[in-house]
């Protein structure tokens, strides 16, 4: 279902108007309120008198993540804090956490967003939905929360817990949604299968992930698994949190809410506009936000934007399942490699669960790169020499073929990797640094 169809099937000449006029008032705002614009601007000679259209975008200097950290906490709010209603944070894990704050307003339009997500989801007032996302600093739980009680649903904020108790209330309450990152799903599965427990047997029907990278396998295991729809969702705590970005019925892309955030994709190296179709790192422009307003937020994730229009008769532009961010980029002996990109090899092999890890290190000057994956307990041929070893080596053969990298493939016992009830996974352990 379409919520807002006044946004969402907007003509594309009125979504470009709108857009430009909501831009003109946050650059405004920014030059006004916020320091590090106004200097930014300065510095870079841009007079936003000048900006009479969204290409002229390309005018204005970036945003990177540094800048935000260095405004810690709340330089780069745009409004008192009397007025913020709300705070949330990035987790900080790869360096000084990043501060947003929300206004009311702010508050609203990011209910808008995830309630549009959950529509495209075919989500509404019969349904129950388990939100096992965190429900702290992170955006995942409280965003989800917001736009499932505006829709109308029965909401369970049932947060991050052994999957067991995820699974007893999905058993109990009749769970038809379910919303977490996809590597919780893939846990919420094994332990269903371990608990010999069909899915059928639920109510489950749809499943929204998002937070990481997850691939198309991963999307078909779980849909298998879990006898779910399931959709993928963009978005980050800096730009809003969970709502930027989903994926309609078609499954064929996320549509972006361009009447919030206007996106651009640019190469990362040359920092030029890259046209429609190419593959490149996404840049953010809020334009409704009062409180933590960004202006071409670089946010090191890998995707690019799709020309054609969808079936679904949203207008909104849709960008590709993001891979990888331009700092998981794996460089070994020379070629690049996303984890999202073992997964899709490791999920085609039967045999094996979704749960791997990818080590890197370095031995006598040379990189090293061993994928451990655990094996599936319902393999038949589990305790067959013979067949572990083709399985090996078919893995292994793969991964030359495919990615142009030799990797040491470790094939681990059922339920041997250690297993995070949180928001994201940890997939790579580099020790080459160390
Ligand atoms: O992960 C917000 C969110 C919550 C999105 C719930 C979706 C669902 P952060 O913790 O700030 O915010 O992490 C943002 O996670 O820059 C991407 O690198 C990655 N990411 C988020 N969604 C996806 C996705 C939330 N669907 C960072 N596919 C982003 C791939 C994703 N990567």
């Amino acid at each position: 279902m379409i919520l807002e169809q006044e946004y969402e099937t907007i003509p594309r000449e009125d979504l470009e108007q709108l857009q430009v006029e909501r831009l003109q008032s946050t650059l405004y705002r920014v030059y006004r309120y916020v320091s590090f614009y106004r200097q930014s601007f300065d510095t870079h000679g841009v007079n936003i008198e000048t900006i009479k259209s969204v290409k002229d975008l390309a005018q204005l200097p970036f945003t990177t993540k540094e800048d935000l950290r260095k405004s810690y906490p709340y330089d780069m709010f745009a409004v008192p804090l009397r007025d913020i209603v709300r705070i949330h944070s990035t987790s900080g894990t790869t360096g000084q956490p990043i501060i947003v704050g929300y206004t009311k307003n702010d508050l609203r339009h990011w209910t808008d967003c995830t309630a549009r997500l959950l529509a495209a989801a075919g989500v509404d007032e019969h349904d129950v939905v388990q939100i096992a996302f965190p429900f702290n600093l992170f955006t995942g739980g409280f965003g989800f929360h917001q736009g499932a009680e505006q829709i109308g649903a029965s909401v369970i904020p049932s947060s991050t817990s052994a999957p067991e108790k995820q699974i007893m209330i999905m058993k109990d309450f009749k769970t038809s949604v379910l919303i977490c990152a996809p590597s919780y799903a893939v846990n919420i599965a094994s332990t269903l299968a371990e608990l010999q427990l069909h899915a059928e047997s639920l109510s489950l029907r749809v499943g929204l992930f998002g937070a990481e990278p997850w691939s198309e396998n991963l999307r078909n295991q779980l849909q298998e698994t879990l006898h779910i729809i399931a959709l993928d969702n963009y978005g980050l705590t800096e730009v809003i949190g969970p709502g930027v970005a989903g994926e309609c019925e078609h499954k064929n892309g996320l549509h972006v809410n361009e009447d919030h955030f206007v996106v651009e994709v640019i190469d990362p190296k040359s920092l030029e506009s890259l046209p429609l179709g190419q593959e490149g790192e996404l840049v953010f422009t809020t334009i409704t936000k009062e409180g933590f307003p960004l202006i071409r937020y670089r946010t090191g994730d890998i995707s690019s934007l799709i020309e054609e229009s969808c079936a679904c008769g949203r207008t909104t532009r849709r960008m590709r399942r993001v891979t990888g961010r331009t700092d998981d980029l794996i460089f070994i002996k020379g070629q690049k490699v996303f984890p999202s990109q073992i997964e899709e090899i490791l999920l085609e092999a039967e045999g094996t669960a979704p749960h791997y890890r990818i080590l890197l290190d370095r031995q006598e000057g040379n990189d090293t790169m061993e994928v451990q994956v655990e094996i599936l307990e319902s393999y038949p041929a589990f305790d067959e020499l013979k067949n572990l070893e083709r399985l090996r080596d078919t893995i292994t053969k793969k991964i030359e073929v495919v990615l142009g990298v030799e990797a040491k493939v470790t094939l681990v016992e059922p339920r041997s990797l250690l297993r995070e009830n949180g928001a994201k996974t940890r997939r790579v352990i580099d020790k080459r640094s160390t």
